[in-house]
C-alpha cells in the first residue's frame, strides 16, 4: 500500500525486514484493523501528501475535507451510535496514525471533531443535543470545536475565567478561550465556564448574538490547522445548551484522555513518515561519489530513527489493547503521550539533518512535521505535565503547585 521506496526490503535482502514495519507490527493487528490501517493511509496518500505542502504554506485546510473525512468514517468512529462506527480503540488509533503521518493538522481536525467536541456531547450531553449534532458531526457536515484554554489558563485550565451566570431560565457567558482548533469554521463550541456550583460545558451554536471567533496568525507550527480565539461577550443560552452531565473540572479532562490516546499514535505515524523521507533520500543522494545510505554516521541515525519508530508504534498498540480491555489509565495515556511525541520530534529533527538544504524545503514533509510537532508537545498537556502526571502516579505526590 505504501507508495515509498522505503516500503520495499533493503536491496539484495528480499526476505529481510520491511524498512516501514521492521518488528512486523502489522502482524498484531486482525484483518479488520489491517483494513481500516490500509483504507486510512490510501486516503492520505489521495487526499492529503498531495496537496498538504501547499496547504501548510497558505496557512489553511479546506472545508470539504470534513466531508471526505466523514465519509471515510473515522469522525467519532470510536463512538457507539448516531452515525458513528463504534470501532474498537486500537482501529481509531491505527486511523490517527495514518493521518498523521499525512500532517498533525489532519489528525488535529479529527481528533478535536470526534475525541474532543464529539466526545463532550456523547459522555455528558442531552438525548436532544446528541440527536441535534452527533450525525451530522460524523458525517462531517457539522464542524465542532472544544473551548478550554484561554489567554491565562493553559496548564491550569481550573484556574479558567470564563463564567456563565444564571439569568432566569437563561445562561449568559462571558470571557475568552485561546488556541481553539476549528474554532472560526466550527458550527459549535463546547464551551468550558466557571459557575458558582463549579465548571459546566455549554453547546455554543455559530451565530449566538455576542460570539465571535476570530482566527489565529502567523503560526509557524500546525498551519493546515484553523487556530481561533472564542470571544464571548454577554451571550445568552438556554439551559438546555448546557451539557446536563458535566459538573465539574472532570468534564472537560475526561474528554482529554480520549485526545491525547489519538496523538500517542499519530506521533508514531508522524515520525514513521519523517524516517521514511530521510531513509529515501540518503539512499539516492550523492556525496563523495556515493549514496550518503553508505555511511556509518547515516546509518547510525537510521538505525536510531528506526528503533525508536517501532517503539512508539509498540507502545501505542499495547496502550490501544489495554483501552480496548478497559484497564488503560489516564497516567498511561501520559506516558504514552510524553514518549511518543518526545521520540516523534528527535525522529523530526534527525531526518531533517539527513536531508540536508532539501530538509529545510516544504518539498519534503520533514520540517512541515518537525514544525507540526511542537504544537503537539504543547497541546493536549505539554510534555511538563505529563512528567507530573506520571511523577504523581509514582510518588502519590502531586507537583503541580
Ligand atoms: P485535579 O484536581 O487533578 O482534577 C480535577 C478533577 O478532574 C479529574 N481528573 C481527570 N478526570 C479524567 N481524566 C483525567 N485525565 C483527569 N485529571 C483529573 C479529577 O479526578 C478531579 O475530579 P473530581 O470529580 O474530584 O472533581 O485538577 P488540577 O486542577 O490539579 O489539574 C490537573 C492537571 C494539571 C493534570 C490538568 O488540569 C491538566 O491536564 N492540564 C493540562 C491542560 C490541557 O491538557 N489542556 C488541553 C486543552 S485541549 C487541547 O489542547 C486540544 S489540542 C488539539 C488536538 O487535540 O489535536
Ligand atoms: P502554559 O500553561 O503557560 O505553560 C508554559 C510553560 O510552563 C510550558 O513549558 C509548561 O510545561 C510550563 N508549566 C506550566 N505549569 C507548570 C508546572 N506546574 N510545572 C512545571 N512547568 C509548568 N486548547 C483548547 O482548549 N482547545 C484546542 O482546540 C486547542 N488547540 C490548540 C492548537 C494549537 C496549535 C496550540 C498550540 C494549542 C492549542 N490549545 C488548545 C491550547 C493548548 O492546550 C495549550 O497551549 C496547552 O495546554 C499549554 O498551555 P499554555 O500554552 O497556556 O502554556
Amino acid at each position: 500500500m505504501t507508495t515509498s521506496a522505503s516500503s520495499a526490503p533493503a536491496a539484495g535482502r528480499p526476505e529481510g525486514p520491511r524498512p516501514d514495519d521492521f518488528l512486523d507490527v502489522g502482524a498484531l493487528l486482525d484483518d479488520e484493523e489491517r483494513l481500516i490501517r490500509d483504507t486510512v493511509r490510501q486516503f492520505v496518500a489521495n487526499e492529503v501528501l498531495p496537496y498538504v505542502g501547499d496547504w501548510f504554506e497558505e496557512a489553511r485546510v479546506p472545508r470539504e475535507l470534513f466531508g471526505a473525512l466523514g465519509r471515510l468514517g473515522v469522525l467519532g468512529m470510536h463512538l457507539e451510535g448516531y452515525g458513528c462506527a463504534g470501532s474498537s480503540a486500537t482501529a481509531y488509533g491505527l486511523a490517527c496514525m495514518e493521518l498523521e503521518a499525512g500532517d498533525s493538522g489532519i489528525r488535529s481536525l479529527v481528533s478535536v471533531q470526534g475525541s474532543l467536541a464529539m466526545y463532550a456531547i456523547h459522555r455528558w450531553g442531552s438525548e436532544e443535543q446528541k440527536q441535534a449534532w452527533l450525525p451530522r458531526m460524523a458525517a462531517g457536515e457539522a464542524v465542532g470545536c472544544f473551548g478550554l484554554t484561554e489567554p491565562d489558563s493553559g496548564s491550569d485550565p481550573g484556574s479558567m475565567r470564563m463564567r456563565a451566570e444564571r439569568d432566569g431560565g437563561d445562561w449568559i457567558l462571558n470571557g475568552t478561550k485561546m488556541w481553539i482548533t476549528n474554532g472560526s469554521i466550527a458550527d459549535v463550541a463546547v464551551v468550558w465556564a466557571r459557575t458558582d456550583d463549579g465548571v459546566r460545558g455549554f453547546l455554543v451554536p455559530k451565530g449566538a448574538p455576542g460570539f465571535t471567533a476570530p482566527e489565529i496568525h502567523k503560526k509557524l507550527s500546525l498551519r493546515a490547522s484553523v487556530t481561533s480565539e472564542l470571544v464571548l461577550d454577554d451571550v445568552r443560552l438556554p439551559d438546555s445548551a448546557r451539557l446536563p452531565e458535566a459538573t465539574s473540572l472532570r468534564g472537560p479532562l475526561a474528554c482529554l484522555n480520549e485526545a491525547r490516546y489519538g496523538i500517542v499514535w499519530g506521533a508514531a505515524g508522524a515520525a514513521r513518515a519523517c524516517f521514511q523521507s530521510a531513509l529515501d533520500y540518503s539512499r539516492t543522494r550523492i556525496q563523495f561519489g556515493k549514496p550518503i545510505a553508505s555511511f556509518q554516521l547515516q546509518q547510525a541515525k537510521l538505525a536510531q530513527m528506526a528503533l525508536e519508530v517501532n517503539r512508539a508504534t509498540l507502545l501505542a498498540l499495547h496502550l490501544g489493547r489495554m483501552k480496548d480491555a478497559g484497564t488503560l489509565r489516564p497516567e498511561h495515556v501520559s506516558m504514552g503521550k510524553l514518549a511518543n511525541v518526545n521520540a516523534a520530534l528527535e525522529v523530526a529533527r534527525t531526518a531533517r539533518q539527513v536531508l540536508g538544504a532539501n530538509g529545510v524545503t516544504l518539498e519534503y514533509p520533514v520540517i512541515r512535521h518537525m514544525n507540526n510537532l511542537e504544537s503537539v508537545v504543547t497541546y493536549e498537556g505539554t510534555a511538563d505535565v505529563h512528567a507530573l502526571v506520571i511523577g504523581a502516579a509514582l510518588t502519590g505526590i502531586q507537583a503541580f503547585r
